[in-house]
């Protein structure tokens, strides 16, 4: 069965914007994206994750705690935050089409910048690679230099990590010493590297009269899989202090077309060896704790380089001119596919989350709402990590009919009225 889901994983935002300068300047504006990221952070409540830069962040700024992306997975994920539009809108549920020839010319967050007179760069994973960006990650409509991407990012799929054996693999938890890796670095201090020295040209160029605003995006490829960060940040998470999650089994009621077989973490050679089960596993959950303790390890690193280019601005004397804006792209992992066949659409409300997988006509770009697959309907007062699915009980048939012609009205139908 092919499919994919709309609307299920947490997308964190942060907003920094005291940033007004005095003379009615333009400021400048840091955007930093971070793959894969979770609310697994200190300031969303979870006191055993150490991300103290982040959450100085947050403690300075707005913190969102209802922002969710449009899809769990990196390309659409990102077209749609970036273009301000869905993926019904953009086609791109994969990462297989550019918007602008599958669906329409529209303009990205940083060409709006870069159109009104900022200069816009690119560092890392900001839009997705490869077709979904063009090859060229948006350019030259997003950008006014060449995006850069950290030279040692092409060893994501390479035997870099030491195992047990004294031998090279490519695995999925995988804490590496950072001077003994190919190049002598890791992807996202490379990028931090490239930032903080972009940072200090600027306030260079800026010491001059002309003074054009900036917008510097910075993505970071971390806490996405896999695990692979400096081993130090290991120390921080002894394993005695990892706990499973608290419903580590499959829930009963799950659809079949909702569950992730979780193909991209077999793929890896430790994950390999421990011959799971398709589709369902379980994990061993002595894994799933080296999974847990390695996410993270990988987010405290990842929060550990945004400190540094935060410090970076502040050392520039920048900081005060400068928004700061946080955002993940989802915290989930999902799956990716050619030939979409069902959607699921999904919408929450303060109580609930109801989600209706229908068939997907993929050649149109059209959902047929009047052939639904499967339902998931979860109570969040008493079911908030969405492990009962109560859809197909009769006591909520008339919950399941009224949200489901909400669902079908549309988000149009949903705003506000005047
Ligand atoms: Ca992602």
């Amino acid at each position: 069965m092919r499919a994919t889901t709309a609307t299920v994983a947490i997308c964190l935002l942060f907003v920094q914007c005291f940033a007004v300068s005095k003379d009615g300047e333009s400021p400048n504006v840091l955007f930093l994206v971070i793959d894969d990221l979770r609310p697994a952070l200190g300031c969303y409540g979870y006191q055993n994750v150490v991300t103290p830069n982040i959450d100085q962040l947050a403690a300075k700024g707005i913190k969102f705690n209802n922002a969710f992306v449009q899809q769990a997975v990196c390309g659409p994920s990102r077209t749609s935050f970036l273009t301000g539009r869905r993926p019904d809108t953009t086609r791109l549920y994969d990462f297989y089409s550019y918007w602008r020839t599958a669906a329409g010319n529209f303009t990205t967050l940083p060409q709006h910048f870069k159109e009104a007179g900022y200069f816009t760069a690119s560092v890392g994973k900001v839009f997705h690679p490869g077709i979904a960006s063009n090859f060229s990650d948006d350019a030259p409509y997003s950008w006014s230099v060449p995006a850069y991407h950290p030279p040692t990012q092409k060893y994501k799929m390479k035997k870099v990590c030491p195992g047990p054996d004294g031998q090279l693999h490519m695995n999925l938890v995988c804490p590496v010493e950072v001077k003994s890796q190919p190049l002598g670095s890791l992807p996202d201090i490379q990028s931090a590297d490239f930032a903080v020295e972009f940072l200090q040209n600027v306030s260079a160029s800026c010491q001059e009269s002309q003074k054009q605003p900036f917008f510097l995006a910075v993505g970071f490829h971390k806490p996405h899989i896999p695990f692979k960060y400096p081993k130090e940040f290991q120390d921080l998470y002894p394993l005695s202090n990892i706990h499973l999650a608290p419903d580590p089994s499959l829930p009963p009621d799950l659809p079949t077309i909702a569950w992730n077989p979780f193909t991209d973490i077999r793929k890896r050679e430790d994950v390999q060896a421990l011959n799971i089960s398709f589709p369902y596993g379980p994990v061993p959950r002595q894994f799933q704790l080296l999974m847990r303790q390695g996410y993270y390890a990988a987010t405290s690193y990842t929060d550990s380089q945004v400190g540094r280019v935060l410090a970076a601005l502040d050392e520039q004397g920048l900081a005060s001119s400068t928004i700061v804006v946080l955002v993940g792209d989802h915290g989930e992992f999902s799956e990716l596919l050619h030939d979409i066949q069902y959607m699921g659409y999904s919408m929450r409300t303060e109580k609930y989350r109801y989600t209706e997988w229908v068939t997907f006509k993929p050649k149109t770009f059209k959902p047929d709402f009047d052939r639904v697959a499967a339902r998931e309907l979860y109570l969040h007062d008493s079911d908030d990590l969405e492990d009962h699915n109560v859809a197909g009980k009769s006591e909520y048939r008339h919950l399941v009919q009224q949200l489901s012609q909400q669902l079908r009205k549309g988000w149009r139908n949903a705003l506000p009225s005047e």
